[in-house]
C-alpha cells in the first residue's frame, strides 16, 4: 500500500464486511471503515487543502514534520494507523494467523513465545485509558518493542518500523462486544494476517 498525496483516497476494504465474523462482525466493519476511517480522509482533504505547502507530502512526511495543526495531526494519524489497521486482518482459518520465519524468531528471542507476547500485547492493550492504540513496532537498533499510543498518535516521530497494530478505541469493538474489551482482545488473533502485517510494515515507511 505506497502512499500517495493529496487528494487521500479511502482505501477499499479488501474483503467482505461479514468476513471476519464471528470474530470482528459485519456491523462494526460498515461503521468502522465506512464512516470512522473514511470520516478522517475526508476530513484530512478538507483541512489540506487550506495548504497547498503540505499538499505534496505523503502521508508519513506529513506526519514526520515538526509542527502541523492539531486537525492535520489528528486526520493524518488516523488515516496512518486505520490503513496499517485494516491491511492487517484477514478471514479466520489460514496459518497467517501465525508469525513464522524471521517474525517469531524475533516474538521468541524478545518475549520468550508468541503466548507469552500475545500475553504481554493484551495487558498493555486493556491499560489503554480512553482512547488509542496498541502497537508492536521495531525501533531503528531492530528491538522488538509494544507500546500504547494516544488517540491517533503515531510512531512516525520515534522514526520506529510499525509491525501490528490493534484499535483500542471503543469504536473498534463496542457494538459487539459492548464494555468486554478483553474478548475483542482475545478474538482479534483470530483475524490478524502477520505476512500482510510485515508487508504493510515495510511499505508504509
Ligand atoms: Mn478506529
Amino acid at each position: 500500500m505506497p502512499y500517495h498525496t493529496y487528494p487521500y483516497e479511502l482505501p477499499p476494504l479488501p474483503f467482505d464486511y461479514d468476513a471476519l465474523e464471528p470474530y470482528i462482525d459485519a456491523e462494526t466493519m460498515h461503521y468502522h471503515h465506512d464512516k470512522h476511517f473514511k470520516t478522517y480522509v475526508d476530513e484530512l482533504n478538507k483541512t489540506l487543502a487550506q495548504y497547498p505547502r503540505l499538499q505534496k507530502l505523503t502521508l508519513p512526511e506529513l506526519l514526520s514534520q515538526k509542527s502541523l495543526p492539531v486537525k492535520i495531526l489528528n486526520n493524518a494519524g488516523g488515516v496512518y494507523n486505520h490503513t496499517l489497521y485494516f491491511s492487517g486482518l484477514s478471514p479466520a482459518g489460514c496459518a497467517c494467523h501465525q508469525p513464522s520465519g524471521e517474525m517469531l524468531r524475533l516474538i521468541e528471542e524478545t518475549f520468550e513465545s508468541f503466548e507469552n507476547f500475545k500475553e504481554i500485547f493484551m495487558s498493555l492493550a486493556k491499560d489503554v485509558f480512553g482512547s488509542g492504540w496498541t502497537v508492536l513496532f521495531l525501533t531503528p537498533q531492530g528491538q522488538l518493542k509494544i507500546a500504547n499510543l494516544k488517540n491517533q498518535d503515531t510512531l512516525l516521530p520515534m522514526n520506529y518500523f510499525p509491525i501490528l497494530y490493534v484499535d483500542v478505541w471503543e469504536h473498534a469493538y463496542y457494538l459487539k462486544y459492548k464494555n468486554e474489551r478483553v474478548k475483542y482482545l482475545e478474538n482479534i488473533w483470530n483475524v490478524l494476517d502477520f505476512p500482510m502485517l510485515e508487508q504493510t510494515g515495510k511499505s508504509i515507511r
